[in-house]
């Protein structure tokens, strides 16, 4: 699928005003292929320099972008539209993860493995150039997942973000280059997916892909790597459930349930879009739920009281409302407000009565949307739960701690929580189960994932 076409540019909108933003050179296959030539020079450098000088860059990168916080957190919202808070804890993110990879430049440690006849340790070693393809969605935080640890573990990266977002992560290689990474380690490469991202994928210089975005080019990115057994990580969909059973503090989890489907607009892969509430306070919740939900402040990403952005484009918005629009009637529908005007806007919306097998109640819409869903017992609540193909976080809301255990190891999903809806920490592994993804990122593990395990035995037979 790999493809040259001629060179043009993408032009960047505000998704709260449908405004050229500003308009970007889109790379080329050729433009790949020269980024890989200058990385994998840079990269052979980086992995022979001393570990303790790596950890003393990244720390100066985190520091840089510590000192830009604010500039890069004004680019996320207009490029993405996301409200103003949410964007500096994103780019404390990245600050963070930077310091949290640092610290593990000198900690990779290989394993001396007791064997007969001989000496035997195992070395990690860095795999070479890593391919990022990162999505819309969350642009800066998920472009330093991908190559934060990359480049920790003696990497050299290249980022290609989404169509609609490469502002955050142009402006995060030129940080990179003023803290004093060597040229060439980490390149961002603007462009389309199927042209510059299809040439990261086929090319032979690059060691791993690392791709976050929609299942259906994940399976196909998949497919591409398989030519060459081509390092794969894949951060894919999400339909997760918050599951709300009737001795939780009901109050508290209708508080929160609304920002666990609208924070960005809901397009969290994270999203808590199907909440399963136990038959007995299923309308009690509902009547809780609907004034939490009507409370919600949408409008100017920019205001610092604004909780709900616009969406990031008008294909996306009607994408959700390809969803919603074909529902029959008799769905009760709870909505919250949202601007008129331009931009990609959509009102926060909750649907009951919905058929549990409808597209709304287990496709990934990613938009303002969650549909509710009662549920008898523990086994059901379980089953309805896992009745996606996805896996990737949930939640469980209820005062008896054995209860949220055995429903926890229930669900099929990488991300849990009890009564919260928090799912990413640095320091924490981040990934999914089935169709959510393949490996996982973040935490103790993520500079492992961008190494190779070689095996020496040294013999001590005379
Ligand atoms: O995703 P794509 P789209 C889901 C969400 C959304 C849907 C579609 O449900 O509605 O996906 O979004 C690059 N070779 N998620 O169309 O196509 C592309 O340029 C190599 C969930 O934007 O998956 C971009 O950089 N790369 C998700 C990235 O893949 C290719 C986040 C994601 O785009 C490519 C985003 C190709 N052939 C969307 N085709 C999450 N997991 O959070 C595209 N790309």
């Amino acid at each position: 699928m790999s493809q040259q076409s001629a060179p043009h540019s993408l032009d960047i909108l505000n998704p709260a005003t449908a405004e050229v933003i500003a308009t970007v050179p889109a790379a080329t296959a050729a433009d790949v292929d020269a980024a890989v030539a200058r990385a994998a020079t840079a990269q052979r450098v980086w992995a022979a320099a001393a570990p303790a000088d790596r950890a003393r860059l990244l720390r100066r990168f985190a520091a840089v972008v510590d000192e830009h916080i604010e500039e890069l957190a004004l680019s996320e919202v207009r490029e993405a539209g996301h409200t103003i808070g949410n964007a500096r804890w994103e780019a404390g993110n990245v600050r963070d993860l930077l310091d949290y990879c640092a610290g593990g430049v000198e900690r990779l440690l290989g394993r001396q493995i007791p064997v007969a006849g001989g000496i035997d340790f195992t070395v990690l070693e860095p795999l070479g150039v890593i391919g990022v393809i990162a999505p819309w969605n969350f642009p800066m935080p998920i472009a330093a997942w991908g190559a934060a640890p990359a480049l920790a573990a003696g990497n050299a990266v290249l980022l290609k973000p989404a169509e609609t977002t490469p502002l955050t992560a142009l402006r995060l290689a030129e940080l990179a280059l003023e803290a004093g990474l060597p040229a060439g380690l980490f390149q961002v490469l603007p462009g389309e997916g199927p042209v510059a991202g299809a040439a990261l994928v086929d090319h032979p210089g690059v060691a791993k892909i690392v791709f976050t975005g929609s299942t259906r080019t994940g399976k196909h990115i998949m497919t591409r790597c398989a030519d060459r057994v081509k390092r794969l990580t894949l951060e894919l969909g999400g339909k997760s459930p918050n599951v709300v059973f009737a001795d939780a503090d009901l109050e508290a989890a209708a508080a929160a349930a609304p920002m666990s489907f609208l924070d960005n607009a809901g397009q969290d892969c994270c999203a808590r879009t199907r909440i399963l509430v136990e038959r007995t306070v299923h309308d009690r919740f509902l009547d809780l739920l609907a004034p939490a939900v009507a409370a919600v402040v949408v409008g100017d990403p920019s205001d610092e009281k604004t909780q709900m952005g616009p969406l990031i484009s008008a294909v996306q918005r009607e994408r959700v409302s390809g969803f919603v629009d074909v529902l029959p009637d008799g769905v009760r529908t709870i909505l919250g407000s949202a601007p008129d005007g331009p931009g990609f806007w959509y009102p926060p919306t909750v649907l009951a009565g919905v058929s549990p097998d409808a597209p709304v109640a287990v496709d990934e819409v990613f938009g303002p949307v969650a549909v509710v869903l009662p549920f008898d017992d523990e086994a059901d609540a379980v089953r309805l739960a896992n009745a996606t193909e996805y896996g990737l976080a949930g939640s469980i809301w209820t005062r008896d701690v054995a209860r949220a255990l055995r429903v926890g190891q229930g669900l099929r999903a990488g991300n849990l929580s009890v009564n919260s809806h928090s799912s990413v920490r640095y320091a924490t592994p981040f990934g999914g189960y089935k169709q959510s993804g393949l490996g996982r990122e973040l935490g103790p593990d993520a500079l492992a994932a961008f190494t190779e395990t070689k095996n020496v035995f040294i013999s001590t037979e005379a």
